[in-house]
């Protein structure tokens, strides 16, 4: 129970309407214990007024009633991740996240870990009764083998739910950590080395160290179903059987966390991009109306590349343009299609859901978008492919022996090279020959004698009736 004049305190705690000096932790209840030594703590390192305190959800959701400081409430099992934030924007804080047993090391483990991976600039006080409190003792990650809780009334069976978790072990595989320590709060002696403890755990924080994590082994009698003074043997000696108390590493007095590398200056930047070329803005033209691409085959057939140059070669015209990429799941042999929009004016969407223009290099693209085409627009297919579906009344179709004439030419990769001859032939883009050229040649810029080759083969192939 906190007396008016406690450290660190609030005098009183206004809560549901009432103005209390007590807590609302059960008698003989652990939080109640390190709730004043963290206050205690605080106050008297004079660190109040920098501190963060960031509160869980658990029996020790109220903290915020309690310690004079600064306090953001996370969500369940988010106060590892919250304290992230706090940590970054004000890295001048203190900043102490609080979290239970099931908070961090059942549905909050993965944030709480990786921000001590990344050496994140917080304390953690954890608080270990091996159970979840707050919603009725259920069994934590931390529950001991054997240890009944409403969920495990015979007692937790490690062949069905495992083994009982060793945070600070765990976390101590981690490169980053400055601090990781168990303590206790069963009896005085044990409250005298958590205090110590807690203290530690600020002065990293007050020193910008580094991360530390403090678990503190912690009685629930109301869920242990036990006396105040069974619960604290229970946690002196049940407890502390499985997870033994200790500093498991210290290197507060070590440089702690690395200085972030320099902020690339302007002068670093220009120097990066000197050799890069500039790319000029494209231009609004009011005479040259939208068009939507739609380029569709199998992964391997170099359908992206197809469409990626036909946006090089607006790109090219200054034109405005969109290239939007669609991948299967696997690498080749899975469906891709991309979108592409050309347009005289900037462009709202980059999806493209009624094309003027599809080219469809295998059955399936074929009779997956051959509906969309608005009238008007034109398809070209390969050749190979059955045209079982007809597109709709006014759509122009063109049969293509694309791939066809790649193995003609030895080159059967260059089949979408084959589909860009015939856009070009049929007029299909809008967009200049020499552009739909050049973009070609540039799409083979880490092969240039491939890039040359193709421009052949494009002009061959166009060359064909
Ligand atoms: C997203 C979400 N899931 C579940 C809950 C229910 N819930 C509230 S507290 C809690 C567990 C509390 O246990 P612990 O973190 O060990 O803290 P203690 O109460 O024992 O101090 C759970 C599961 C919740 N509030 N939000
Ligand atoms: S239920 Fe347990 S952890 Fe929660 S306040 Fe009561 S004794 Fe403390």
């Amino acid at each position: 129970m906190a007396t008016v004049e406690q450290k660190g305190m609030y005098k009183v705690f206004p809560r549901s309407g009432k103005k209390v000096s007590f807590t609302h932790y059960c008698p003989g209840c652990g939080h109640g214990i390190i709730n004043k030594l963290i206050a205690e703590a605080c106050a008297e390192m004079g660190l109040q007024d920098r501190t963060i305190f960031v509160d869980p959800v658990g029996c020790g959701v109220f903290t915020y009633y309690y310690w004079d400081a600064a306090h953001i409430s996370a969500a369940h099992g988010r106060a590892s991740a919250a304290a992230t934030g706090a940590c970054r924007a004000r890295p001048d804080a203190v900043t102490i996240a609080y979290q239970g047993d099931g908070d961090l090391g059942a549905i909050g483990f993965n944030n709480a870990f990786q921000a001590a991976s990344r050496g994140e600039k917080f304390g953690c006080i954890f608080v270990n009764n091996s159970l979840y409190g707050m919603t009725g003792g259920q069994m934590a990650p931390t529950t001991l083998d054997g240890e009944k809780t409403t969920t495990t009334p015979f007692g937790r069976d490690p062949a069905l739910t495992g083994w009982p978790l060793h945070v600070c072990e765990v976390f101590n595989q981690l490169k980053a950590p400055v601090y990781i320590a168990r303590v206790s709060v069963a009896d005085t002696r044990r409250i005298m080395q958590a205090k110590q403890a807690i203290r530690k755990v600020f002065e990293i924080q007050r020193d910008g160290k580094g991360y530390a994590i403090l678990e503190i082994l912690s009685p629930c009698p109301t869920n242990f179903k036990m006396s105040v003074e069974k619960a604290a043997d229970f946690c002196a000696n049940e407890m502390e059987k499985e997870f033994p108390l200790g500093v498991f590493r210290d290197e507060s007095k070590d440089a702690g966390r690395p200085e972030s590398r320099p902020v690339p200056t302007a002068a670093s930047c220009a120097e990066l991009f000197a050799e890069k070329t500039v790319i000029p803005a494209a231009e609004d033209d009011p005479s040259f109306g939208e068009k939507r691409f739609k380029f569709a085959g199998y992964g391997g057939q170099g359908v992206l590349s197809l469409g990626l140059t036909v946006a090089e070669a607006a790109r090219l015209e200054r034109r405005h343009t969109l290239w939007f990429p669609s991948y299967g799941p696997e690498q080749r042999g899975g469906s891709a299609n991309c979108s592409v929009v050309v347009s005289g004016k900037a462009i709202g969407s980059p999806t493209v859901e009624h094309p003027d223009v599809l080219v469809a290099m295998n059955q399936p693209a074929y009779e997956r978008f051959v509906g969309d085409v608005v009238k008007g627009g034109t398809v070209i297919v390969d050749e190979t492919v059955p045209v079982n579906v007809q597109p709709s009344e006014g759509v122009n179709l063109v049969r293509w022996p694309a791939i066809r004439m790649a193995e003609e030419f030895g080159v059967p990769k260059a089949a979408n090279t084959m589909m860009l001859a015939a856009l070009k032939k049929f007029g299909c883009t809008g967009l200049k020959g020499e552009n739909l050229e050049s973009a070609l040649v540039a799409s083979f810029k880490k092969k240039p004698e491939l890039g040359e080759k193709n421009r052949e083969l494009l002009r061959q192939a166009e060359s064909r009736s």
